[in-house]
């Protein structure tokens, strides 16, 4: 992408009524508009980030075992009637009536739908167990939306609903969610701890938040340092391993982790001074075993085996997935912009000219260009290199390189990778294999 011809918008005010540090990141980085109280256009940068996001997500529900479907954005109030939480939902919910008066919704969750769904097809105990999940806008009406995209009105979450045959199963479903959350916000580079949790409007027993450790969060924490270094994505405990995947969950959760809501004063005084920590953070995934609230209330009931029914035993799981945008920044940010981890960033590399019009530096700055894609964006604009060095850490590209007649003449790119601040001069060569190694 060419800086000269791209949309990728930069504001040099930060913006007055933006009051955490990720909020006034994303508007002054271009990367999502405000459009109404707590919705959002996401634009050209943004929108690549969220896609990352989304993939890496994506990527571990499939290899935990999940299938991916897609249900709409708007809902039938009968389907909610079914399981009586039409009334229950109040005004988060943005009811909506169509041109033949039938009451419809903007879907703030699909428990009630992928209920219809499943039973539509399901004909015995042996098409269990079943997961599916979708990535989908979803709406609730906030009483106070805030933090930009962190509580927003609309938003994308990732939500994936399980159902077994029996109890045990459920539990093991759980389970196998409860790693593919550990595993995906460690890909993303995030310590995200699991806590017990309430489960709410959902309903259920059993419970579990994925809360990044940041200042400006909503809950208040208490949590056992061991969670600070666990590496997750090493573990190497196979998803269908029921005895292996318990002992992995009974042992992670062993340590001492809760909300404020959830908060056990005389377990907390158990865990070692040292070893405790109280501070914020951001949720940024939920998971939910119900049992049978949903599936019993809506007539989800199948043969089971020798003349039994089963009425299966459901989960459901989310990932606030716009809302992790936000919190990747609030983890990944200095004075001068955003620091993106390699892994979600929009582009690895910016490529800045210092000199546009200098025939050997504008000839480097082509190759490299055409050498690295749709990986780099190409800084053309005959701005001054002021601006260029701002705007690149600004939109917090992993790599900047910097590119004049001088280093052109000498056939050298100067390398600067965003996160440390380091510097280094290196050949093309190498200037393309580090942008490409991350
Ligand atoms: N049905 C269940 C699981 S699929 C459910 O809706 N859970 S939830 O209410 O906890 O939402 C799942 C995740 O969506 C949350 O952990 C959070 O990361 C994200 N989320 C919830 N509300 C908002 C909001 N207003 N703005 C941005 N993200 C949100």
């Amino acid at each position: 992408m060419r800086l000269s011809r791209a949309f990728l918008p930069t504001l040099k005010e930060t913006p007055a009524d933006a009051q955490i540090a990720s909020h006034r990141l994303m508007l002054r980085a271009g990367l999502v508009r405000q459009t109404s109280a707590g919705i959002y256009a996401w634009l050209p940068a943004g929108l690549r980030v969220l896609r990352r996001v989304e993939q890496i997500v994506r990527e571990e529900q499939d290899r935990a075992g999940a299938q991916e479907i897609l249900m709409p954005t708007i809902q039938s109030a009968d389907l909610w009637r079914e399981s009586g939480r039409y009334d229950d939902y109040g005004k988060e919910m943005l009811r909506i009536t169509d041109r033949h008066d039938r009451d419809m919704l903007f879907g703030p969750t699909n428990e009630e739908m992928v209920t219809d769904i499943f039973k539509t097809y399901a004909r015995s105990y042996r098409d269990l167990p079943r997961n599916l999940y979708h990535i989908q806008w979803k709406f609730r009406d906030e009483v106070r939306p805030r933090f930009g995209v962190m509580r927003g009105r609309e938003f994308l979450m990732k939500d994936a609903y399980s159902f077994d045959a029996t109890q045990d199963g459920a539990r093991h479903s759980y389970r196998q969610m409860f790693l593919a959350y550990l595993r995906t916000f460690q890909r993303l580079g995030l310590t995200a701890v699991p806590m017990r949790a309430d489960t709410g409007p959902i309903g259920g027993d059993l419970s579990h938040e994925f809360i990044i450790l940041a200042d400006t969060g909503e809950s208040g924490v208490f949590y056992d340092a061991t969670y600070e270094t666990t590496d997750w994505a090493g573990t190497d405990v196979a998803t269908d391993d029921v005895a292996g995947l318990e002992a992995f969950f009974n042992g992670v959760t062993a340590s001492y982790a809760a909300t404020d809501e959830m908060h056990d004063a005389a377990a907390w005084s158990q865990v070692p001074q040292d070893r405790r920590r109280e501070g914020r953070g951001i949720e940024v995934g939920h998971i939910f075993y119900f049992g049978t609230k949903y599936s019993a209330a809506m007539g989800l009931t199948l043969p089971g085996p020798d003349g039994t029914t089963v009425v299966p035993e459901m989960g459901s799981y989310g990932i606030g997935v716009s809302r992790l945008v936000g919190a990747l920044i609030e983890a990944n940010h200095d004075e001068a912009g955003i620091k993106w981890p390699d892994a979600v960033a929009p582009w690895a590399a910016t490529i800045l000219n210092l000199r546009v019009g200098d025939a050997a530096t504008d000839a480097m700055c082509e190759q490299l260009y055409a050498a690295l894609g749709d990986e780099a964006v190409y800084d053309d604009r005959g701005s001054r290199a002021g601006e260029k060095f701002a705007d690149a850490d600004l939109m917090g590209f992993p790599w900047q390189a910097i590119i004049g007649p001088r280093g052109a003449a000498a056939g050298k790119v100067e390398l600067k990778r965003r996160a440390t601040g380091e510097r280094v001069e290196v050949s093309f060569e190498e200037a393309i294999a580090k942008i490409r190694g991350g």
